[in-house]
């Protein structure tokens, strides 16, 4: 079954999706698109439908077939959907890249992944690559005079939908590859637990390149046939505000939107009474966020835990408890084991072990990456790096990582590719990059770092170089200077004692 074509069919469907005069007249997107490309009540489904076989025929007629992949890197925008679904639909897998990623973060992207045609901001940002390249500037009129491609044989379920790109410990970003199966069995699993219907109405403010924003909350709600509010970006006063003019009934973040909910002033006060469901995930939120979000707004918010190799594979439950501090149970179709990392011995309730999963929605592993493939998977069990406990009633609670990851307002932020960066920053010897506690974004990102000898450095000129290389997100919002490292006995750094005792 490919993606797209399992899509389309529910929405020609009206029975799948429960709805006596059918899917196709409702909105299916509407809102601010940063490319101003929606009219202005919204786009109905059988017009989707339509554009997408329009984006099918341009991808086609620029030579694209199926297995090529194509880079989009467009601002929230009708033309993004159309692309996506349009490249999904010919059989191409797709690569979506941070409309705010640094110039090197692109190239990195595009070349690594093989593209053959990259939507870029900026052509001049991926000159020189063995690509073709269509300006998002060109994207608009290209697709309004694209010609409807009446058929599109329909991919096989193993075949390669997209590709996600995760970083490593050890620097650049590895592609995780996701077939059209592995994003289905997140969507239909996702739709049943979360009770999912045509009647929704999803206020959508997460990023569109990760797998929370596309997968789990975008293509979501068009599995549903639901309706879709953008918000371009997010703030909270204006996402409580639209949740209570537009009616929603969904609303998906990451903790720091919840925590921003919370900051707002004690006298603003919203209808919230319309929505059915607000769920968090990407970030560990605080147990306190939810038992407070609850006081003041009345609803108890469904925390899940997932991951771009798998999608996402456990959640609290719809109906019944939502328990504060976990992210509840595995999915159906999903197997999890909490097991000691070094032996492998399956943990006792309560005892703390790594997550391991396994299912229909987990990766085949890193495009050309086989050496870390067989290191994330082995013997089809994703080795997830995250630790945690499932308690007496089979709540899982997430505890920590193993793997060396920052998650900073929800993005992952990994010190080795940030490291690697700052060594070459004017001036710098040794860096080490560490997250420390932050009440709105979970974890900021932080540096240590060492001159070259008989070297000034300038920490403003640091912060300025890792601006050209690094996305914003990743770049440190403090900086000191040591003489050295902390090391220990093997050489390696200590950042557990440059976190205790920040700022050193
Ligand atoms: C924000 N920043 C970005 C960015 N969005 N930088 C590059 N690309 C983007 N898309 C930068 C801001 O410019 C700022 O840097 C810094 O991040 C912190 O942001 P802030 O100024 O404090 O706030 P804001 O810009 O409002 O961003 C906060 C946020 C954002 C919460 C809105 O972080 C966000 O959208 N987070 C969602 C992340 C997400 O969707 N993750 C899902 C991963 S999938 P500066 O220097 O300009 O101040 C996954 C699997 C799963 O994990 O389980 O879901
Ligand atoms: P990514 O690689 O961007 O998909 O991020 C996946 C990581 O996010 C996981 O490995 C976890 O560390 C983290 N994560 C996602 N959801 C949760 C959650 N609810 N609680 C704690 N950590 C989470």
């Amino acid at each position: 079954m490919g993606l797209y074509h399992a899509i389309q069919r529910r929405w020609a469907d009206p029975e799948a999706l429960h709805a006596a005069h059918g899917v196709r007249r409702r909105i299916a997107l509407g809102g601010e698109s940063e490319l101003s490309d929606l009219p202005p009540g919204g786009l109905c489904y059988a017009d989707l439908e339509l554009r997408v076989r329009g984006a099918a025929g341009m991808l086609r007629g620029l030579g694209l077939r199926g297995g090529d992949v194509v880079a989009l890197q467009l601002p929230r925008s009708l033309a993004l959907v159309e692309l996506l679904l349009g490249a999904l639909g010919i059989g191409a897998a797709v690569l979506l890249v941070n409309d705010r990623a640094a110039v090197p973060e692109l190239r990195f992207l595009v070349e690594d992944s093989g593209a053959r045609l990259a939507v870029v901001l900026d052509p001049a940002a991926v000159g020189g690559l063995p690509c073709r390249v269509l300006p998002v500037a060109e994207v608009r009129e290209r697709l309004d005079q694209a010609t409807v491609v009446d058929s599109l044989p329909e991919p096989d379920d193993e075949a390669l939908a997209a590709l996600m790109y995760t970083s490593g410990t050890t620097g650049r970003p590895k592609g995780a590859m996701l077939s059209h199966k592995n994003l289905l069995a997140t969507i239909q699993a996702l739709h049943q637990a979360w009770g999912w219907s045509v009647h929704d109405h999803l206020l959508h403010a997460l990023p569109l390149h990760h797998i929370h924003g596309l997968v789990v909350a975008q293509l979501g709600a068009l599995w549903a046939g639901a309706r879709t509010t953008w918000m371009s970006r997010f703030d909270a006063a204006g996402a409580l505000t639209l949740l209570q003019r537009e009616r929603c009934t969904v609303f998906m973040g990451v903790p720091t939107f919840y925590h921003r909910f919370l900051s707002l002033p004690q006298d603003a006060r919203f209808d919230l009474s319309s929505m059915r469901l607000f769920t968090c995930g990407s970030a560990p939120l605080p147990a306190a966020d939810l038992v407070a979000f609850r006081d003041r707004f009345g609803h108890t918010i469904l925390e899940r835990y997932g991951m771009t190799e798998c999608g996402i594979v456990l959640s609290n439950p719809l109906e019944g408890e939502r328990r504060p501090g976990s992210v509840g149970f595995p999915l159906p179709g999903v197997h999890l084991r909490i097991v000691d990392p070094a032996t492998g011995r399956r943990c006792e309730t309560d005892e703390v072990g790594e997550i391991r999963l396994r299912g229909p929605s987990v990766t085949r592993g890193y495009l050309g990456r086989a050496e870390q493939t067989a290191e994330a998977l082995v013997q089809g069990w994703l080795h997830t790096g995250d630790l945690a406990r499932a308690d007496a009633d089979g709540y899982v609670h997430v505890v920590g990582r193993i793997k060396e990851l920052i998650i900073s307002g929800g993005f992952n932020v990994y010190p080795g590719e940030v490291e690697a960066v700052l060594q070459q920053a004017p001036g710098v010897a040794e860096a080490a990059v560490l997250g420390l506690p932050d009440a709105d974004l979970g974890e900021r990102v932080v540096a240590a770092l060492v001159a070259r000898p008989g070297r000034l450095v300038e920490p403003e000129a640091v912060l300025s170089f890792a601006r050209q290389q690094l996305a914003a997100y990743k770049c440190p919002r403090e900086v000191v200077l040591l003489q050295e490292l902390p090391r220990n006995a093997m050489g390696k750094v200590q950042k557990n004692l440059l976190a205790r005792d920040w700022p050193v």
